[in-house]
């Protein structure tokens, strides 16, 4: 390639990447009344810019090839900020590690574009080799907080297992995104993941969304979303924390759960969005489901509608690790919409809308899960009963 060719190519990997970024996306059919899936991905590996993936100077890459993989962006943290769209996305490269990098769009739906350096997370410890699943919260105290996932060898493995590896709450806090200053991580009996922060004090303390696990894969004898007051942020330790949204044989969430994003607060209390699995033939399944705790006591768990509230479909079934939904970020507008940031599959950001009104009815009004097929017919035929009564008047 000559130099001249060289330049007419970047040129043009440019303008390809402008013109897929600025895309519009569109609004699928309506399937359910409760949301609305958006059509195309609003974030991929494809997404990182240029200037991330090649090297640009004719003398080091006279071939221009890619020098730097991305192939995944998933599990985003949300942030509705001065009326701007912003995502802390799990930013996956070809090496498995992830790093988290802010993306902003205008509209929240669409034109989804990377600002030009990931984040700069303070590496406080030389262990820590991965870090993952961000939830973003502005709390009353007047900071944005972000709890993630800081993984480690476990160093307890016996000598050849290079898979084992222990989970804690890495904490960090920002004004605007740009500067992050780390505070130590969570200190808590057993491993976690998916710590949030609840964005209100509750009598003067900061409240946790936890998923206390007794290995790195298994919620083990522990295991659902626990709640746990704590005195600070700076120095924050877990002494005590009770189960408030547990597993349960048969349903979606019977292998494990944990708090997605942190919840949503409406004049009929909080609105929580979380992630159910269950174990199969194909490995595990993640879906997101949603139940609603009491506006004054939040610990308390007021409505479970039953079964999952999303699944994956279509293509959403399909990437690095299929059959995933996962979501650990939602922003709530003042015209009350609700944006739902979901990832399929470890391996790209979608987006659905609902609002604030449809949510609380779906949680109020859809029929809790029975736990037994009897008691899903006894609720189907009370339905039927009704609406044939009505549709033959
Ligand atoms: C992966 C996570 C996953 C976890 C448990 C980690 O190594 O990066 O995506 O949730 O393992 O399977
Ligand atoms: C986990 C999560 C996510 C991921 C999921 C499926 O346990 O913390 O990071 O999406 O597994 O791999």
């Amino acid at each position: 390639m000559t130099n001249v060719q060289f330049d007419e190519k970047v040129k043009q990997l440019f303008a390809e990447h402008d013109k897929f970024i600025m895309r519009k996306n569109v609004a699928c059919e309506d399937k359910n009344g409760i949301y609305v899936r958006y059509q195309y991905p609003i974030l991929t590996g494809e997404h990182a810019p240029v200037f991330w993936r090649y090297d640009l100077d004719y003398k080091t890459n006279p071939l221009l090839l890619q020098r730097i993989g991305v192939s995944c962006a998933f599990n985003s943290g949300a942030i509705l900020l001065d009326g701007r769209y912003l995502l802390v996305v799990r930013v996956e490269g070809w090496d498995r590690k992830s790093f988290f990098a802010v993306a902003e769009s205008p509209n929240g739906i669409d034109q989804w574009r990377f600002w030009d350096y990931p984040v700069d997370l303070p590496d406080t410890d030389k262990e820590e080799t991965n870090v993952y699943d961000m939830r973003l919260v502005k709390h009353e105290d007047g900071w944005i907080y972000g709890i993630f996932c800081s993984e480690r060898k476990d160093p307890n493995a016996p000598a050849g297992d290079l898979s084992s590896a222990v989970a804690k709450a890495g904490i960090v806090r920002t004004k605007d995104l740009k500067k992050w200053e780390r505070l130590p991580d969570l200190k808590t009996k057993s491993q976690q993941r998916n710590v949030v922060l609840h964005p209100e004090f509750i009598n003067g303390k900061y409240a946790l969304y936890t998923r206390p696990q007794d290995g790195f894969i298994d919620a083990g004898s522990g295991g659902g979303i626990g709640w746990a007051l704590i005195d600070s942020m700076e120095n924050a330790v877990v002494k005590e924390e009770t189960i408030i949204e547990p597993r349960v044989y048969h349903t979606i969430k019977e292998v494990k759960n944990g708090e997605g994003p942190a919840p949503i607060k409406t004049s009929k209390g909080w609105l929580h969005l979380a992630h159910g699995v269950r174990g199969c033939a194909a490995g595990l399944r993640y879906v997101l489901y949603m139940y609603m705790t009491d506006l004054k006591e939040p610990w308390k768990v007021i409505a479970t509608p039953g079964g999952h509230f999303m699944a994956p479909e279509g293509e959403e079934r399909v990437g690095d690790v299929s059959n995933v939904l996962f979501s650990n970020g939602w922003i709530s507008n003042e015209k009350g919409e609700v944006y739902i940031y979901y990832a399929s599959s470890d391996t790209r950001m979608h987006v659905a809308v609902s609002t604030i009104d449809k949510l609380v009815d779906y949680c109020l009004n859809t029929p809790a899960d029975g736990y037994r097929t009897h008691s899903s017919v006894a609720t189907l035929k009370k339905l039927i009963e009704k609406n044939l009564s009505i549709i033959k008047k």
